[in-house]
């Protein structure tokens, strides 16, 4: 009988719908973690709507909650952060310090920053000082990183059109990671011209490689907000527990065209992350992982 391993992860929450913690906690549960969440803000509806009602939490609330955690003495079972949508500038400074005093504890325990900036399409959606305060505060502790095509060209300031343009500026973005780390880039949601048409790839860059996954696009418009938050979630979790990138980037990929394909096919505006559960544990769709760099 083995002890889930413990996570913490720190993002936004929303009353109806999947995205931030709400689309990131469940799969990880399901996956048999158990996961500590801290919320950034507490939302109706993701943004996408265009409205919705609730707060951004102060960010002094997450060193009150580390606090809380602390004392009753599990902070060392903490294997990893995960981190997502901000809410305010205040709050990268609060999730850097989480993962300091979690690594102050437990040298071992690795931080997955999910930069969320903005996508293709709609642009920047983040507090407009959040891109520069992630840049400076957050990406310097990071062992991986999950930027998507739009926030690797924000982040590096390089265009990213093609394979040769991701992989150096993934590169680029590896040299400003926490030293000492495995300094993992996922780069999410790549429609390069130099792939076929009608595919969406995930490259993940190491030091020892790159490797590439392809799957097909699916219709989805618009695209569905927190398929990035699960994807994050699903790589950090299948990365602890394989100990592989190649196999974490896989698996991750399996889960998630499982959810997208059943949130096509409902055609649920929110990701169906309940009713494609399965797809966590036993995906239909198996996707190769070809080494590219
Ligand atoms: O999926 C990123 C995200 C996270 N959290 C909130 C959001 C969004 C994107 O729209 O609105 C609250």
């Amino acid at each position: 009988l083995s002890v889930p391993t413990s996570l913490l992860s720190i993002q936004s929450w929303v009353s109806y719908g999947h995205v931030g913690n709400a689309a990131a906690v469940f799969p990880l549960q399901r996956l048999g973690f158990e996961v500590w969440a801290i919320h950034t803000v507490q939302f109706s509806n993701h943004t996408g709507y265009g409205a919705w009602t609730g707060a951004v939490f102060p960010p002094e609330n997450i060193a009150e909650l580390i606090d809380g955690i602390e004392a009753r003495g599990v902070l060392p079972q903490c294997a990893g952060v995960l981190s997502g949508y901000m809410g305010s500038g205040g709050t990268v400074a609060a999730v850097v310090e989480a993962v300091r005093r979690v690594r102050a504890v437990n040298p071992a325990a690795l931080y997955c920053c999910d930069p969320v900036m903005g996508d293709v399409g709609r642009g920047v959606f983040v507090r407009p000082e959040l891109p520069d305060l992630i840049a400076a505060q957050a990406l310097s502790a990071a062992d991986i990183l999950t930027p998507n095509q739009f926030e690797l060209e924000l982040l590096t300031g390089q265009s990213v059109r093609t394979l040769e343009e991701a992989l150096a500026a993934a590169a680029a973005l590896r040299e400003r990671m926490h030293p000492g780390g495995p300094r993992i880039v996922l780069v999410t949601s790549l429609v390069r011209g130099d792939a076929p048409a009608d595919s969406i790839e995930t490259l993940a860059v190491t030091g020892d490689g790159a490797w590439l996954c392809r799957t097909p696009l699916l219709p989805l418009d618009p695209p569905r907000n927190g398929t990035g938050d699960a994807i994050a979630a699903l790589f950090f979790g299948h990365y602890l527990q394989s100990g592989e990138v190649t196999t974490a980037l896989q698996r991750s990929m399996g889960a998630l065209y499982g959810l997208l394909e059943r949130t096509h096919r409902t055609g649920s505006r929110e990701i169906a992350l309940i009713a494609a559960q399965e797809e966590f544990v036993r995906p239909s769709h198996t996707f190769t992982v070809d080494q590219v760099g």
